[in-house]
């Protein structure tokens, strides 16, 4: 496996529902390492651009509409097959098939308001860090559990 960096985003219920600490508390006990994090609100205009694809889809109002609602914390994850594996781990989008010990499984029933991002490729992952972080806001830094998790 190659180590890789990753885009995710707690959404606004998270800090609307105060369950931030519990996710990342998840995030961190698998074993993903958080080189990047910042507490913002998502103008707008950033929101288009994120969620371009979904632009001609009719829940693109909904979905722009929640992320731009309160604040979300975003963040760059780094482990082994980070994309894949925190895609996993959070879950399917659909809120009736993300199964129970995932993210959105456990945290959330409706489709809409699921509460974590992760980029679905490795392509929109390098895509997501750039449209949200500066590089000088990654950091490298190791955690010196290097063959324990
Ligand atoms: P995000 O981008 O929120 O991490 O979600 P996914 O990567 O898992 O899924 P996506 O891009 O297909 O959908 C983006 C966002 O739109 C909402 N959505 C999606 C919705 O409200 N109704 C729908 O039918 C779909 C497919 C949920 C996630």
């Amino acid at each position: 496996m190659a180590i890789e960096r990753t885009f995710s985003m707690l959404k606004p219920g998270v800090l609307s529902r105060r369950i931030a600490g519990e996710i990342i508390s998840r995030i961190e006990d698998k074993g993903f390492d958080i080189v990047a994090a910042k507490l913002m609100r998502i103008p707008r205009s950033l929101a288009e651009i994120h969620y371009a694809e979904h632009r001609d889809k009719a829940f693109f109002g909904e979905l722009v509409a929640y992320i731009t609602s309160g604040p979300v914390l975003a963040m760059v994850l780094e482990g082994d097959s980070a994309v894949a594996m925190l895609r996993r781990f959070c879950g399917s989008t659909k809120a009736e098939e993300a199964l129970p010990g995932t993210i959105r499984g456990d945290y959330a029933m409706h489709t809409g308001l699921n509460i974590i991002h992760a980029s679905d490729s490795s392509e929109s992952a390098a895509r997501e860090m750039s449209l949200f972080f500066k590089p000088e806001e990654i950091i490298d830094w190791k955690d010196g559990n290097d063959g324990w998790i």
